[in-house]
């Protein structure tokens, strides 16, 4: 069995640069019989088969696990991992696995799919909570199916530039942008429950928002969050969301282009790293989360070099801190 305890075991407790590459350096598993209730768990998801602007995202989760920026403070003896802002150190109340990247299938789109639902769906049996490492935004729909599967539909807060609630894209209905859409008409997410936040640019147009309207989907502009302030925003996104499963869904491309350049389809106008990671702290202490995702990471370098992949890594990490905060907060381990 993993000792979560001690990450470096093999290398006699010491910090090290050495050893494979995994997320914050986390214990790795392929073996989900190794995997427990109330586990957060990485899956990479290394697809973009799907995309309609820039490809590249199949190395976002590469990129993310390389992008830990900490390892010096590690070597110098310091905690990695304890979090200024919300004074607790995450990754000792909440045990971290990754469970490495789903079989995808380069050019068979369908397949990489079903390779992500089913091991994403292998977590969620296991009573872990996972969050997957995109790709592109595709990955959204087997993310979700394999949660709704376990929890019934789902409330879902979606952080992104673009609404993704295309009905086709280029004539295809199975796109990085129709994930939403297509969720939707599944029965897979109730749309009662499902807020977007951070949209601008030209995206949806008077059709789609239309349907979106006609479904009661809450969608907050970046305009009115500029307008509003952040913390409002998300409160009122938080509200109508309210208690019940929850899927936390965010394409880093909801940041301003100077802050994550790397992604698929970069839209000026948008949050700044604090914003976005505040926010994803918030969500993920005052949501009922049973899955979230990352995706759209288009490496752009290597290590912490790659400015889009850095501030991936931290939102992934302002996830497990909110996780923490809650569990902290309702006295439970897990
Ligand atoms: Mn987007």
């Amino acid at each position: 069995m993993i000792d979560p305890t001690n990450r470096w075991q093999k290398f006699g407790g010491k910090p090290t640069y050495a050893g494979l590459l995994t997320f914050a350096s986390v214990p790795y598993t392929e073996d989900s019989s190794e995997l427990c209730p109330g586990d957060v768990v990485i899956v990479g998801a290394p697809m973009d088969d799907l995309v309609s602007d820039r490809p590249g995202t199949r190395y976002g989760p590469r990129a993310i696990r390389a992008a830990d920026g900490s390892r010096a403070v590690r070597s110098a003896g310091g905690s990695r991992s304890w979090h200024v802002g919300a004074e607790i150190d995450p990754f000792t109340q909440v045990r971290v696995i990754d469970f490495g990247d789903a079989p995808v299938v380069p050019a068979d789109p369908a397949e990489s799919h079903k390779a992500i639902e089913a091991t994403v769906s292998e977590v969620v049996a296991a009573g872990a909570l996972p969050i997957i490492l995109g790709g592109d935004h595709s990955i959204v729909m087997p993310d979700v199916a394999a949660c709704a599967g376990r929890w019934g539909p789902v409330g879902v807060l979606h952080f992104d530039s673009h609404t993704d609630t295309e009905f086709e894209v280029f004539g295809v209905d199975i796109s990085h942008g129709t994930g939403m859409y297509r969720l939707i008409e599944a029965g897979l997410i109730d749309p009662s429950r499902y807020v977007q936040i951070g949209l601008r640019g030209y995206w949806p147009v008077p059709e789609e928002r239309d349907w979106q309207k006609g479904r009661g989907i809450m969608s907050i502009s970046m305009e009115q969050v500029y307008e509003q302030g952040l913390i409002e925003s998300l409160s009122a996104a938080i509200a109508r969301i309210g208690s019940g499963p929850t899927f936390l869904s965010i394409d880093i491309d909801v940041l301003d282009p100077s802050h994550a350049p790397g992604t698929g389809t970069p839209d000026p106008g948008g949050m700044t790293a604090i914003d976005l990671l505040r926010a994803t702290r918030v969500a993920a202490r005052d949501l009922d989360l049973v899955g979230a995702e990352v995706v759209e990471v288009l490496p752009t370098a290597i290590g912490r070099a790659d400015t889009t992949a850095l501030v991936a890594d931290r939102v992934v990490r302002e996830i497990i801190t909110g996780i923490a905060l809650r569990r902290q907060r309702s006295g439970n381990e897990h």
